[in-house]
């Protein structure tokens, strides 16, 4: 090794989030080397922020790799896309077998897929890792999710749970699974994220228009509930969002335009729900209702021509605080049973071994949806990694049931109210779907082999000779046409 081999890391990519993790890493006593495309910025960093740190800076990739201990440990955190490709082309030439090349951007997860399977025909050990708690988390503790080649993780354990943020003595930090499944993992944490926010901007409209409260107002339940099962990060900012006011004394929240943005991941999730044709219903719900909201001109347009009923609110307004506290509870539970789902299936299709306990872990602090809640989650993988349905488990099991009869009052009062709840009637929904031995998917199926000839299974208790068991059964069902099955004829 040269003399010149003294840093334990290396982080290209000067951004914001770049330099504040390369100070968390600095502070946690590794020696860091630091490059950026625009080399400028290396000086100027060194200079100012990582003066008297343990960090010294490159001004070439051939540098950087130089000034790196064996096996190099080279962190990116660009612009997810072709940055990440061209930075990866630039540095096999420095650097050998065995070393370490970590993608920390937000790059869609096929992309690590990918990676890492190129990097490994070349011997180069690459992992695609989710990092989530914005700026704020990067320097004084984010929420990691690595996945990738394994046989990095040894390497690189000791660093990423050092720096990363502390639930209970423990690192936010574990190995997630194979090829791209961090950035997987990050990609649904950004899912679950579009889903928690939704179902609080429900929790809020209701309160406002359904009861008439004042920001400040609904701020204080908001408190409230920031000291019970929805103790969480979200709740907590948006207590303070509630109570934020502008210069005239008013809050500023009612001054913002109700139209929502999006960079993607919640669409992301979404969409590979429906690829993978699991009922993540809540997430694509959020999205939607992002969509929907940024239809402001129109909607402003149909407010003028669309009728509906007013809330007229009756009653004890205390308990049904407390109901919209339990529907907030039993929708979230649902979300993540969903978001686990879609975890699990991912698994079995893209045949990934995932660590799921760990992934509740990951999420319990650092992250934007860190929260007491996924402490309970955490227990429930850990006490079984097997578990079908986090419904399933005894806890959340109970927590449902006792959350179900004021979820039902929400929800059936916001729609006698025509107040939108895209999210928590989904979520109750799903949640009836779920629980229901019988649904009434066979008039669906008697219906696509009506008009289509689709073929259809017979209940096993419904079986006979004539509708035997387990066989594609066509019937003609007019009397006219043939007794051919789609599928074995083409149209
Ligand atoms: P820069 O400072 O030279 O712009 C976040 O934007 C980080 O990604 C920055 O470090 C930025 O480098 C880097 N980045 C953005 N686009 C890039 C590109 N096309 N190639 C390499 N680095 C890029």
């Amino acid at each position: 090794m040269s003399d010149q081999a003294v840093a334990d890391f290396g982080l290209i990519g000067l951004a914001v989030m770049g330099q504040n993790l390369i100070m968390n890493v600095a502070d946690h006593g590794f020696t860091v080397v630091a490059f950026n495309r625009t080399v400028a910025k290396v000086d100027r960093f060194l200079e100012n922020e990582a003066k008297g740190k343990s960090i010294v800076g490159a001004h070439s990739v051939e540098e950087f790799c130089s000034k790196l201990k064996k096996p190099r440990r080279i962190m990116l955190l660009v612009m997810a896309g072709k940055p990440v490709d061209d930075f990866i082309e630039s540095l096999l030439p420095h650097v050998e077998k065995g070393d370490i090349i970590i993608d920390g951007g937000n790059s869609h997860y096929p992309d690590s897929n990918r990676r890492t399977k190129y990097l490994a025909e070349k011997g180069i050990r690459f992992v695609g890792t989710g990092v989530s708690g914005g700026e704020e988390g990067a320097r004084y503790g984010p929420s990691l999710m690595p996945g990738g080649n394994e046989e990095a993780w040894p390497f690189i354990k000791d660093i990423f749970q050092s720096v990363a943020a502390k639930s209970d003595g423990e690192a936010c930090c574990d190995w997630v699974g194979d090829e791209g499944a961090g950035h997987y993992v990050k990609m649904v944490h950004n899912g679950i994220e579009y889903g928690d926010m939704q179902l609080i901007t429900e929790a809020y409209d209701i309160l406002k228009r359904g009861l008439g409260m004042t920001p400040a107002e609904i701020g204080d339940v908001f408190e409230k509930w920031n000291t019970g099962v929805l103790d969480s990060f979200l709740i907590e900012i948006t207590r303070d969002i509630l109570r934020h006011n502008d210069d005239d004394g008013t809050a500023l929240l009612e001054k913002i335009l109700d139209a929502a943005g999006q960079k993607g991941t919640g669409k992301w999730t979404a969409i590979n729900a429906l690829d993978l044709g699991m009922p993540v219903t809540l997430i694509g719900e959020a999205v939607f209702a992002r969509c929907l909201s940024s239809l402001k001109q129109e909607r402003i347009r149909a407010s003028k021509v669309l009728k509906g009923p007013e809330p007229d609110f009756k009653g004890d307004r205390k308990e049904f605080i407390d109901n919209l506290e339990q529907a907030l509870y039993a929708s979230k539970i649902i979300s993540y049973a969903q978001g686990f789902m879609l975890i699990q299936e991912a698994a079995k299709e893209y045949k990934w071994k995932l660590n799921k306990p760990s992934i509740a872990l990951m999420w319990r602090g650092g992250c934007i949806i860190r929260s007491v809640f996924l402490k309970d989650i955490t227990n429930a993988y850990r006490t079984n990694p097997d578990l079908e349905n986090l419904l399933f488990d005894d806890f959340f099991n109970k927590a449902i049931h006792n959350a179900q009869a004021g979820w039902r009052d929400v929800v059936s009062k916001s729609a006698l109210w025509g107040i939108p709840t895209p999210a928590f009637s989904t979520a109750l929904g799903f949640y009836d779907g779920y629980r229901s031995r019988d649904l009434p998917a066979n008039l669906l199926q008697a219906q696509r082999d009506y008009f289509g000839a689709h073929t259809f299974k017979i209940k096993p208790e419904c079986a006979s000779e004539k509708y035997p068991e387990g066989q594609d059964i066509h019937v003609n069902w007019t009397g006219r046409g043939g007794n051919v099955s789609a599928s074995t004829y083409q149209v």
